[in-house]
C-alpha cells in the first residue's frame, strides 16, 4: 500500500477572537460557568436543542476548543499528519448584521495565522458573515480565496436566514463556484425538540446529535437539489458532514419521489434536471464521520471511494473517562475505514488522507 498522509477534514476550533465573543454573551451561544456547580467548570452552550434539563448546561469546554497546541497534541496522539480546521457551529450565524463582515475577517485572519505558524500541519475552511449582506459574503469569499492556508468555507444550513434553497444565495454560490472553494456543509439547528417527545430530556444529547443533525443536513441538501442549485451551479462542490447525514441511504427514495411528483411535472421541473445520483457522484464529497462500516459503505456506494474523506469531529465527543488518551470517537472512525475497505489497501489510504490531499490541493 502507498503510504499516504492521514488528513482530518472535520476538526473544529473556536479561535481566541471567537471565544471572546462567546464569553461576553448570556444568550445561546455562550460560554460560562454556573455558580451552583463550580466543579463543572466552563460550559459551552450552543445548540437550539439545549433546552431540556439534561442538555441545558451544554458540554464542558477547555483549551482543546481554542488552544492550537492542544489540536497539535491531539493530532500527534492519533497519528494525524494534517488537519483542515473549521470554526465550530454556530459560526457567525447569530451575529448582529452590522458586525458580521468585520468579525468574519478577524476570525478568518486568526485562523490563517494559526495555520501559518504550523506550516504543513494546519489548513482551514473559512467562515462567512452570513448574517450580513450577500455582497459582504461574496467579498469575504473573494478574500478567502487569496489566503494561502484556506481551502474552502464551512457553513450551516440556514444560509442568509431562510435555508440553502434561497435564490438570494445565488451570488454566493456563484462566487464559491467561480473561485472553486469547497463548501463544508455542517448541521447545527437539528430538528425542533418537540419531535423527540415528552421524555427527550431523559436522553441527554443523543437524539439531537445522532438524529437531529443528520436529518437537518439531509433536508438542507435535498432542498438545494429541488431548487436546482446544482443545475445553475454545475461546478459547485460540497463536502457534507457526517457522511451526508442520511443522504446516501435516502437518495433512491428522494429520486423516486421527485420522479413521481405531479406538481413538479406540471411546472416543467422534471425536464433537463440533474438527478441526485449525478450530483452525488460529481459535486458531493462525504466525510467519514459515521463511526461504523455500514454507513461508510453506503457513502462509497453513493459517491465513490475517491470522494470519501476521513474526519474526527475533534474536540467534540471526547472520552467520558478523561484518563483515556486515545479517543473512542476517533478509534471508531478509523476502525470503520479498515473494516469496510481492508487494513492496508489503497482505498483505505485514500480515505484516510490521499483523497483530501488531492481534492484540497495540499502539498505533499
Ligand atoms: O456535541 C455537540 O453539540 C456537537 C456540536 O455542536 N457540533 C459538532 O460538530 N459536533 C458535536
Amino acid at each position: 500500500m502507498k503510504s499516504a498522509k492521514v488528513v482530518d477534514v472535520h476538526t473544529h476550533m473556536y479561535p481566541p477572537s471567537y471565544m471572546d465573543l462567546l464569553r461576553a454573551r448570556n444568550k445561546v451561544p455562550y460560554v460560562r460557568s454556573f455558580p451552583d456547580d463550580p466543579a463543572a467548570g466552563d460550559r459551552l452552550v450552543i445548540l437550539p436543542a439545549e433546552d431540556t434539563t439534561s442538555t441545558s448546561r451544554g458540554r464542558p469546554i477547555g483549551p482543546e476548543y481554542y488552544d492550537v497546541e492542544e489540536k497539535l497534541a491531539f493530532m500527534k496522539a492519533h497519528d494525524i499528519d494534517v488537519s483542515v480546521i473549521s470554526l465550530a457551529n454556530p459560526w457567525l450565524d447569530w451575529l448582529d448584521p452590522a458586525e458580521a463582515a468585520e468579525t468574519a475577517c478577524k476570525v478568518n485572519d486568526d485562523v490563517e495565522r494559526m495555520c501559518s505558524e504550523h506550516e504543513g500541519k494546519l489548513y482551514a475552511f473559512g467562515t462567512l458573515p452570513l448574517s450580513g449582506s450577500a455582497g459582504e459574503v461574496v467579498k469575504e469569499i473573494e478574500r478567502l480565496a487569496k489566503l494561502p492556508h484556506h481551502r474552502g468555507i464551512v457553513m450551516g444550513t440556514s444560509g442568509l436566514g431562510s435555508g440553502l434553497d434561497d435564490p438570494a444565495l445565488d451570488p454566493i454560490y456563484g462566487a464559491l463556484e467561480q473561485s472553486q472553494q469547497l463548501v463544508f456543509l455542517h448541521p447545527h439547528y437539528g430538528l425542533p425538540t418537540s419531535v423527540f417527545g415528552e421524555r427527550a430530556s431523559d436522553y441527554g444529547h443523543v437524539l439531537p446529535l445522532a438524529l437531529g443533525f443528520p436529518l437537518e443536513t439531509t433536508i438542507a441538501v435535498t432542498r438545494m437539489l429541488l431548487s436546482g442549485v446544482w443545475d445553475r451551479f454545475p461546478k459547485l462542490n460540497v463536502l457534507i458532514a457526517h457522511s451526508g447525514g442520511t443522504l446516501p441511504f435516502l437518495a433512491g427514495r428522494i429520486e423516486s419521489c421527485v420522479a413521481h411528483d405531479a406538481h413538479l411535472k406540471k411546472q416543467g421541473k422534471l425536464e433537463s434536471r440533474r438527478d441526485v445520483w449525478d450530483v452525488l457522484k460529481n459535486n458531493i464529497y462525504l466525510d467519514a464521520v459515521i463511526y461504523a462500516d455500514v454507513g461508510l459503505k453506503a457513502a462509497v456506494d453513493a459517491s465513490g471511494a475517491d470522494r470519501l474523506l476521513f474526519g474526527t469531529d475533534h474536540p467534540f465527543f471526547p472520552p467520558l473517562d478523561e484518563s483515556e488518551s486515545e479517543w473512542l470517537s476517533v478509534k471508531l472512525n478509523s476502525k470503520a475505514v479498515r473494516s469496510a475497505f481492508g487494513d492496508n489497501t489503497e482505498t483505505a489510504a485514500a480515505i484516510m488522507g490521499g483523497n483530501a490531499m488531492r481534492i484540497l490541493g495540499l502539498p505533499e
